[in-house]
């Protein structure tokens, strides 16, 4: 990837190209270079590349690894996103877009510092980046650590909707007081939205339900989902959001049942079926919308199902934001 970079910088474009692969050797005169014809850029995010310039949605890998404290391997997750939102069709029934049509620029991936807090930090810069050339970042983890670093760049109250099956609040997990257990906690404690919404929650120790009570951070669990419905549900959520002027959504994808997304590094039984999700993802994904992030996914546990579920996941949300931005 930075060998490309600095091939496109070094080389004068060439004007001329012989076609080897042709009997005559015909040569033509093209305005590219060899490597403009015949080298393609390493995956990015849809396959349809807009300049940063014109892009509205960024899309930055994280592939942040370091805390996992069960199934590692978050690093390949971005890569591997990109790579399933190749082979997936680009047209969403449920927006009636096609997110080709998008403006999306893939900026590639974040590079890890050996410190956690160091690569928050740089998470934080580079989101404050996008945010100030008025784009969405739209950030593939990683663990889920890097939602922290991320909020920390939002630098604004927003509302905090976050799909988990976790609530990742306790005050310290293995020695760490910051890492994919504990962000929500620091999140809480540091940043204070003006709300925490989680949503498929079924995972959770006394601390953290102790916290979330003292702190007033709502959840809703699968077991109450399913019984409302999708329609309740979804009622429920537009009722607890109608305050709020700007959403931050991170989505880890142990949201799901681990049927619908097995490669995640957490996988907790009795999740959400994929339909009851994408209709509630797709109730939180309005206008207010101003930056996603979607984590945890562990591709050396798949078999493909995981990376396409969470391609689609991020297609959704984006063409859900682009129309309620544009209608
Ligand atoms: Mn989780």
């Amino acid at each position: 990837m930075l060998g490309n970079k600095s091939i496109s910088q070094g080389v004068e474009k060439t004007f001329r190209f012989s076609g080897s692969h042709n009997q005559n050797s015909r040569e033509a005169e093209v305005g590219v270079s060899y490597h403009e014809l015949f080298v393609s850029p390493s995956p990015v995010f849809t396959g349809v590349q807009r300049t940063f310039e014109e892009a509205e949605y960024v899309i930055l890998g994280a592939p942040l690894d370091v805390t996992s404290t069960y199934r590692s391997g978050s690093r390949f997750a971005p890569l591997t996103i990109r790579e399933a939102s190749l082979n997936i069709e680009s047209y969403s029934f449920r927006a009636g877009i096609d997110v080709e049509d998008l403006k999306i620029h893939d900026l590639g991936d974040l590079h890890i510092a050996g410190e956690v807090d160091e690569t928050l930090k740089r998470l934080e810069l580079v989101t404050k980046d996008i945010l100030r050339a008025k784009k969405m970042p739209v950030i593939i983890g990683g663990e889920h650590t890097i939602t922290l670093g991320i909020m920390r760049g939002i630098g604004e109250k927003v509302a905090l909707v976050s799909f988990d099956a976790h609530l990742d609040m306790r005050s310290e997990y293995t020695g760490r007081t910051v890492s994919h257990t504990t962000f929500m906690r620091r999140i809480s404690e540091q940043i204070n939205p003006e709300k925490i919404l989680e949503i498929g929650t079924r995972a959770a120790c006394k601390e953290e339900l102790d916290y979330a009570k003292k702190s007033n951070i709502q959840f809703l669990t699968v077991q109450q989902i399913r019984k409302d419905g999708v329609e309740r549900t979804t009622e429920k959520i537009e009722t607890l959001l109608a305050d709020y002027e700007k959403i931050y959504l991170t989505i880890d994808m142990d949201v799901l049942d681990p049927a619908f997304a097995p490669a995640v590094q957490n996988p907790e039984p009795d999740g959400l079926d994929v339909h009851v999700f994408l209709d509630l993802l797709c109730q939180v994904c309005d206008h207010r919308m101003i930056a996603f992030d979607l984590v945890e996914v562990a591709p050396h546990y798949d078999n493909g199902i995981t990376a396409i579920q969470a391609a689609k996941t991020i297609f959704e949300a984006l063409c859900q934001v682009e129309k309620a931005k544009k209608g």
